[in-house]
């Protein structure tokens, strides 16, 4: 049936079908999401260490009074580049990475709901990225801020000849960049409602799955918001409309107003997906089940919807009046509620375990206890005229590290340890694992800690010098110091990875004594992840296959354990996965080439809206999967005649 339809479409495209399956071809033109989140993975972590280098060049520069290393320019360009990268280039898709791997697994699926879309999404965001970085060589990085304030945004204050541009790349690369946000988003929530195995009720998903669904619809909403910012931006800048200009009528703070409205719940884009990594690994290495899962469900779906009720907490120095002051200090200590139930949650999932402390599960502990750190200093700006004191000074550069670094990225790096043997059918060195662990648990304290003090002292961020009657120097330095030990913890970590390459894929299919589905299929999974779609009958129903609960409620062995399940042989002779396809990086390629016509020549858009286009139609008329290779012959000699 399926095929004869086929039939009557075109039946080949502008090219060839692409078919490799090894070498660099079949990456480029791959629509596996496993392929595509190592992509992601690889990628995100590239730009991690371009967002680092230019955090020590940052701290170098403020290591000691009257630094040298930067002048102001660079300074201001290398924070801006820094805050852009680490939020939209490094914790964002490297959420995408662990979404795009293991969404399809934690919930018995093939694939996801759009395969060629999570291509484009990819591409779109590699793109966005080299666009933003190709800055550097045409006039200087964008030098506004991570914030984009109005008028930093709308003017250029750069002193190079040609510093112009700078902050066009910034709007049009976040336009870019949430083009591959928005339309994962739109495939993740896709794949979580629909693709689920079944028995896999949405009160049986795993958390992560349920983070995800959370964070997805998030950014479903919130790209929308900072799209239309960013036109209003691009618009002021291209054709000198007045949106954010007193002079024309227009307002600063309606752009502080969307951009917040977009950037609180960006927040928990970031963290959500970190929060549901650890709520997988806590468990595992306790060998207890997640303390009050409906709890961990209903308080990251709460924070979910009360993130969108508290943006102005950004702005309390803006002279919104008290009373719209009062009601974000409100609202955004309510906030405060689930996100302590969650952490809870967590404690009374330790509460009694037989821990095992491998690296994942010291990765997970130190993100508690680092986002602890950061959640009580948020609460702090939460009351006004605390934050009068606080804003844009040291003390808030501390607080937003301590939950984004100390959260997320500690977060990410427990799942890298956690789902490594699954992903490379290689387990990571546990030796170096830990040293990694203890080097960047120590490092980022040191780094950031005294960040407190200084802000409380009266450095203000962004500065990008001070004097030594300030009295700064010596928790600079400190600050300095830290930020060298977090880089050297990321070499340890390069080199067990490297080191792990270097093994035999010899990862059993379930290592840790795992508690979700991935873990019943073969590590690395084969393309079509399960030979046979499980069915699902309770929550972690992967540990209930191997464990039953004795009279004193202790977990037994199930005697015929489900690990071995797992190597059971399937050849996956019948299984049709999507086919490989050219048309989503064709039409992600035309993206960055309408941003550069739209800075230096209308011409150069004009190419690039063809190619986007082409690459659609093309896309739009090919069949996601090919046919046999028998019918295949057909269909072209028919072609032929
Ligand atoms: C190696 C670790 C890191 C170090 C040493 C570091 C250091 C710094 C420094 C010195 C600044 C500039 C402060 C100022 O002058 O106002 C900064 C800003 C910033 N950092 Fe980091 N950082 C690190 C990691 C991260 C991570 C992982 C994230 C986010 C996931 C992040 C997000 C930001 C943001 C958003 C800004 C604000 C940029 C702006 O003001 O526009 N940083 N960081
Ligand atoms: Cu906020």
């Amino acid at each position: 049936m399926a095929i004869a339809q086929r039939e009557n479409l075109p039946a080949t495209s502008l090219f060839r079908r692409p078919s490799a399956t090894t070498g660099v071809w079949s990456w480029i033109t791959t629509v596996d999401h496993k392929r595509i989140g190592i992509l992601y993975g690889v990628t995100s972590f590239v730009f991690f260490i371009l967002g680092g280098i230019e955090a020590l060049l940052l701290r170098l520069q403020l290591a000691a009074p009257d630094g040298k290393v930067l002048d102001a320019d660079l300074y201001n360009q290398l924070f801006t580049m820094h805050g852009t990268t680490m939020i939209f280039l490094v914790v964002m898709p490297m959420s995408a990475a662990f979404f795009n791997f293991f969404i399809p697994l934690m919930i018995g699926a093939r694939d996801v709901a759009f395969p060629r879309l999570n291509a484009f999404s990819y591409w779109v965001f590699l793109l966005g990225g080299i666009f933003l970085y190709s800055s550097f060589f045409l006039g200087g990085f964008p030098d506004g801020g991570w914030f984009g304030y109005a008028p930093l945004s709308t003017e250029s204050y750069g002193a190079l000849p040609n510093a112009a541009s700078r902050m066009d790349f910034w709007a049009l690369g976040l336009q870019i960049l949430g083009i591959a946000s928005l339309v994962a988003s739109v495939n993740f929530v896709t794949t979580i409602i629909n693709m689920r195995a079944p028995g896999m009720s949405f009160m049986r998903m795993p958390v992560f799955v349920w983070m995800t669904l959370v964070v997805n619809f998030l950014l479903l909403f919130a790209m929308p918001v900072i799209a239309v910012a960013l036109f209003q931006v691009m618009f002021d800048r291209f054709f000198g409309t007045g949106f954010f200009d007193v002079a024309m009528g227009g307002d600063p703070v309606l752009w502080q107003h969307m951009f917040w409205l977009f950037g609180h719940p960006e927040v928990y884009i970031l963290i959500l997906p970190a929060m549901g990594i650890v709520s997988e690994i806590l468990p595992t290495f306790s060998r207890k089940p997640l303390f009050g899962y409906p709890f961990v469900v209903f308080s990251g779906i709460a924070i979910g919807f009360m993130g969108w009720g508290v943006w102005a907490h950004h702005m309390f120095a803006v002279g919104l009046g008290p009373v719209a002051n009062s009601a974000f200090a409100l609202s955004t200590m309510f906030i405060a509620v689930p996100t302590g139930v969650k952490i809870f949650n967590w404690l009374g999932t330790l509460w009694g375990g037989r821990i095992r402390f491998k690296t994942p599960m010291l990765f997970s502990l130190g993100f508690v206890a680092m986002f602890v750190i950061g959640g009580l200093s948020g609460v702090t700006h939460a009351l006004v005229p605390h934050d009068a004191q606080q804003t844009d000074t040291y003390y808030i550069v501390a607080h937003f590290h301590y939950v984004l670094f100390g959260g997320a990225i500690f977060g990410l790096f427990a799942g890298m340890y956690y789902w490594w043997p699954k992903v490379f059918g290689r387990l990571l060195g546990e030796r170096l694992g830990k040293l990694h662990f203890w080097l960047m648990l120590i490092g980022f304290n040191l780094t950031f800690g005294p960040m407190h003090i200084l802000g409380l002292q009266g450095m203000a961020r962004r500065y990008y010098r001070y004097r030594a009657e300030d009295g700064f120097t010596a928790w600079n330095f400190i600050a300095t110091v830290g930020s060298f030990i977090i880089a050297l913890s990321i070499l340890v970590f390069l080199v067990n990875v490297a080191l792990a390459h270097r093994k035999p894929k010899t990862a059993s299919a379930d290592p840790w004594d795992g508690r979700t589905l991935e873990w019943t299929i073969p590590s690395p999974p084969p393309e079509y992840n399960f030979a046979e779609i499980p069915t699902v009958h309770a929550v972690d129903d992967f540990w209930h296959r191997k464990y039953a609960e004795d009279k004193s409620g202790r977990a037994q062995p199930v005697p015929a354990g489900g690990s071995e399940e797992a190597e059971s042989g399937h050849d996956g002779h019948g299984i049709h996965m999507p086919s490989p396809s050219y048309f989503p990086l064709v039409a992600a390629l035309g993206l960055p080439l309408i941003g550069y016509g739209l800075i230096y020549q209308w011409a150069i858009a004009a190419v690039g809206a063809m190619m986007t286009l082409v690459g659609l139609y093309g896309w739009a008329l090919e069949p996601s999967t090919e046919p046999e290779p028998a019918q295949h012959e057909s269909t072209s000699s028919r072609v032929a005649d």
